[in-house]
């Protein structure tokens, strides 16, 4: 067990840094059993700094010192201390150069934190504290210097040599070494050093910025993957032109570039002038990528992207304002994302995300503000609260201000705080200053954790035409915080007539021009609002296009969902209508309330189906029935087996009811041999796709012969993977069987498909999978070092696989557990986020409940457990 627990970091301790580096000069000597690092820092006293600090503290990680030198003179022993994670050089004057000589060891870096090696390349990963694995240095963000980098490696093994801003310098060395310099002309944090080396084939173009600078655009790929990045490139030049016209934002540098590495903990990084990409979120091609990865490639360029000023020109000052870049970058990609799909796809897959886990995560024992006020390891904070509630909040600021008061308020705070390390009040206090609102109360969604849930009740006086609406605002109690005060919440509503239009919304009994849509500004823990001149009680949309991340409690009935489903005048709430209907029957078929399927749901689904004339895209999601997930979420203690069970016999009822429409559907979207990345065709794919498993589940015959051609023939990826996937959870042994190895003949040595191949099997449905997953665990092409392996296989498995998971002997919790350990050895970020399922014990009914416990704490007591591994744990035990 580990003996001492790791520090907690907080908030109101927060001081400014006492010394400022105003340049870094590096100089990397890359070898094949290490490297060493020159570093010589320009560093002054910082006169905000309270009080006289007399020794220099720089921070560090499994560094092997090799010299200390202050302007220019060689430091003995005496005057500095190597204390590991700080060296310390005591008496420094006002203003002086520091040396400092770094050996480092990437070969044998399997955290994949600072400089490491991935397929024979060298490559980096700062944020959050990388850094100081390369070398001594202030590790905070608050630090900004220029940086100069030297790379020096062996010409034939490392013919590109590349890092942050513009190549300046580059020349022969003896011995079949050469060197490239690099010059930032930007100040940065040293989370956003990058350097990269190694054998890579480049992809290029050119971007024209709306000032008429011309940008080289780079991407750098293995050679065997020089065909797969026609889409980042498209993507990345969309995104350039989409931040000018939308936020009036042109690139900086003169050069941009993009790197693909296969071994990577998160998707990418937003380094400066230098983006390091994980390989699954770069590259891809039709034959090999499915139309979710496309999706997630372009939105994920895009992020990266739109860092370079929300992130970089401007970054936070500290980590626990990391959701001022995240959130507003989130929120940023969801706006371009929505302008180059389907805004209300969009809107569905967000509000999905948020309600599924992230409303699970401010549920369970790591919940945390927005804005949190500590941490242990901030590695574990790179959550979905922190991004996509973030990317909310941003979001509602918006939907308060409109969108022309919105883009003053983000000029502004471009502009004031330009090569600044800022807070995210500094950003409300920006929207506040263009708007001339006042967002005091609003900051409470940055403070406070948790799910506002509102109770929202009606009553219609038909005598007096008008309808009353009460609405109650409750947030939760969360670890730290009780007691919470009520928030500012954007409530978008609606209320539609008989005749399903949208009514005017008259506040006043005289108003005339009323609008059909408004937003209720919640403010109070109790609001009553009337609407006046209404002849009939009308079905209230509440909370349209997900305006705010709340939890509704309102009583529909079933006819008013099929009612809303079919009417409501926001695409978003249509959507949200079939989840609640469905959601509905299956809760009653748990709690045993009705023995079948009610044949309203069946009939709406019915009409989805066969009516071509509606919103397709629309369709393809509205025919996704909640996922197990999101009513485990919805349950107070969820029986995982009887949520598998009923949700099992919907689908069964419904695609036994819908066969003829299911395969009437199929063939209306049947493939037409082009591979467009439109709304209409997405939506085509996965209709048919969504057909095909649908009869497959309930094993048809004739649909296993659509499936093996579909299979055998498809001309994209979405294609060939809807048929595996309809076939893996088929009954039909034999073919598919057959299609899982032809897949892997035919894919070995590509591993993005690999990847697929593996969650695919993963996520299977199949009993006994847990075993199967193990025997995966023992293929050559599972890789333990490799973090898409292990997501693709362990990861889907405890994540996504409710049924295989959660079996009541608690065999799948020992497994993850036993995981978890094996990998808290070698990459501890990887082994926190493959935790988490466990943590969410309390949700579930005994026997499981108890058993994820125990599986849990057999992690807490494991020796030497990582800081990463300690604080998820320990928090989540409780
Ligand atoms: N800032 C990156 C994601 C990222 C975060 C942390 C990392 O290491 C702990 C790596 C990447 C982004 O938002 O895209
Ligand atoms: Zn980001």
């Amino acid at each position: 067990m580990r003996t001492s627990q790791p520090r907690t970091i907080y908030l109101s301790e927060y001081r400014v840094p006492a010394f400022l580096v105003d340049h870094v000069d590096l100089r990397f000597e890359l070898f094949e059993n290490g490297a060493r690092v020159h570093s010589t820092l320009t560093v002054r006293r910082n006169p905000e700094y309270p009080g006289v600090a007399e020794h220099l503290e720089l921070d560090g990680d499994s560094l092997k010192l090799e010299s200390v030198s202050l302007d220019g003179i060689e430091l003995g022993a005496d005057r500095y201390q190597d204390q590991g994670d700080k060296l310390v050089v005591q008496a420094v004057p006002d203003k002086f150069g520091l040396n400092v000589v770094t050996w480092i060891e990437p070969q044998n870096n399997t955290r994949l934190e600072g400089l490491y090696k991935s397929s024979g390349m060298f490559c980096t990963q700062c944020e959050a504290e990388g850094f100081r694995c390369i070398t001594f240095f202030p590790d905070r963000p608050d630090v900004m210097a220029r940086f100069r980098t030297r790379v020096e490696a062996d010409r034939e093994k490392y013919p590109v040599l590349l890092s942050n801003g513009n190549d300046v310098d580059r020349g022969e060395l003896a011995d079949g070494r050469h060197f490239v310099t690099w010059e930032d002309p930007f100040p940065k944090p040293c989370y956003l050093f990058a350097l990269v080396a190694g054998d890579l084939v480049l992809k290029q173009d050119t971007f024209t910025t709306c000032s008429g600078r011309d940008i080289d655009l780079r991407i750098y790929v293995e050679a065997r993957n020089a065909a797969k990045c026609d889409h980042a490139m498209d993507s990345l030049k969309r995104s350039m032109r989409w931040d000018e016209e939308v936020y009036g934002r042109e690139y900086d540098l003169d050069i941009f570039m993009i790197v693909a590495v296969d071994d990577f903990n998160m998707g990418a990084m937003e380094n400066k002038g230098l983006n390091i990409f994980n390989s699954s979120c770069v590259l891809a091609s039709p034959e090999t990528a499915a139309d979710t990865a496309f999706q997630r490639i372009e939105a994920i360029v895009a992020h990266e992207y739109f860092h370079n000023w929300s992130g970089n020109r401007v970054t936070c000052r500290d980590w626990f304002q990391l959701s001022l870049k995240e959130g507003f970058t989130v929120f940023r990609d969801a706006g371009f994302s929505a302008d180059m799909g389907s805004p209300t796809v969009k809107r569905i897959e967000d509000a999905t995300l948020m309600r599924t886990a992230q409303f699970a995560e401010d549920a369970g024992p790591m919940s945390h503000p927005v804005r949190p006020s500590s941490y242990m390891e901030i590695s574990n904070f790179y959550t979905l609260t922190i991004y996509e509630k973030g990317a909310e909040v941003v979001r509602m600021i918006h939907t308060l201000l409109g969108p022309e008061l919105f883009r003053k308020g983000s000029d502004l705070y471009f502009e004031r705080h330009d090569g600044q390390a800022v807070t995210t009040d500094d950003f409300v206090k920006a929207m506040e200053d263009a708007s001339g609102r006042d967002l005091g109360q609003f900051r409470l969604w940055y403070e406070q954790a948790g799910t506002p849930l509102l109770t929202v009740r009606d009553d219609f006086d038909s005598e007096a035409g008008i309808y009353r609406l009460t609405i109650e605002q409750a947030i939760p109690d969360s670890p730290g915080q009780t007691s919470k005060n009520p928030q500012h919440i954007p409530f978008a509503l609606g209320l539609l007539g008989a005749d399903g239009t949208d009514l005017p919304l008259r506040l006043f009994a005289d108003e005339n021009d009323a609008p059909s849509e408004r937003v209720l500004e919640l403010t109070a823990a109790r609001h009553e609002f009337e609407f006046h001149g209404l002849s009939e009680r009308p079905v209230p949309s509440l909370v349209r296009g997900f305006s705010a991340p709340v939890r509704v409690d309102y009583p529909w009935t079933r006819e008013q969902l099929i009612f809303l489903m079919n009417h409501d005048g926001d695409g978003f709430n249509r959507w949200d209508a079939g989840q609640r209907l469905a959601v509905d029957v299956i809760q009653a078929l748990i709690r045993g309330d009705e023995e079948g399927v009610d044949e309203r749901l069946v009939e709406a689904y019915r009409s989805l189906l066969s009516d071509p004339s509606l919103d397709q895209a629309l369709v393809a999601k509205m025919l996704q029935l909640p996922s197990e997930a999101y009513l485990v979420e919805l349950a107070d203690s969820a029986d995982a087996q009887a949520i598998h069970g009923a949700r099992t016999r919907v689908l069964d009822c419904l695609a036994q009811a819908l066969r003829g429409e299911l395969l009437e559907c199929y063939r209306r979207n049947g493939d037409d041999g082009s591979y467009q990345l439109t709304p209409e065709a997405i939506a085509a794919r996965s209709l048919r796709n969504t057909a095909l498993s649908w009869l497959l589940h309930i094993g048809d015959r004739e649909a296993c012969g659509l499936a093996q051609t579909q299979f055998q023939d498809a001309g994209n990826m979405t294609d060939r993977m809807g048929a595996l996937r309809a076939l893996v959870n088929s009954c039909f042994v034999t073919e598919r069987e057959a299609a899982l190895n032809d897949f892997y003949q035919c894919w070995q040595d590509d591993p993005q498909v690999v990847e697929q191949w593996f969650s695919v099997q993963a996520a299977s449905l199949q009993a006994g999978t847990l075993n199967h997953i193990r025997e995966l665990l023992a293929h050559p092409a599972f890789d333990w070092k490799n973090p898409n392996k292990v997501r693709s296989v362990i990861g889907v498995f405890a994540g996504q696989n409710l049924a295989q998971f959660h079996q009541a002997d608690g065999s799948g919790y020992i497994f993850l557990a036993e995981q978890v350990c094996r990998l808290d050895d070698s990459n501890p970020q990887i082994a926190a986020r493959l935790v988490s399922p466990l943590t969410r014990w309390r949700k579930f009914a005994e026997p499981y409940g108890g058993k994820m416990k125990q599986a849990l704490a057999s992690v807490r007591d494991k020796e030497g457990l990582s800081k990463d591994v300690f604080e998820i744990v320990h928090k989540s035990l409780k």
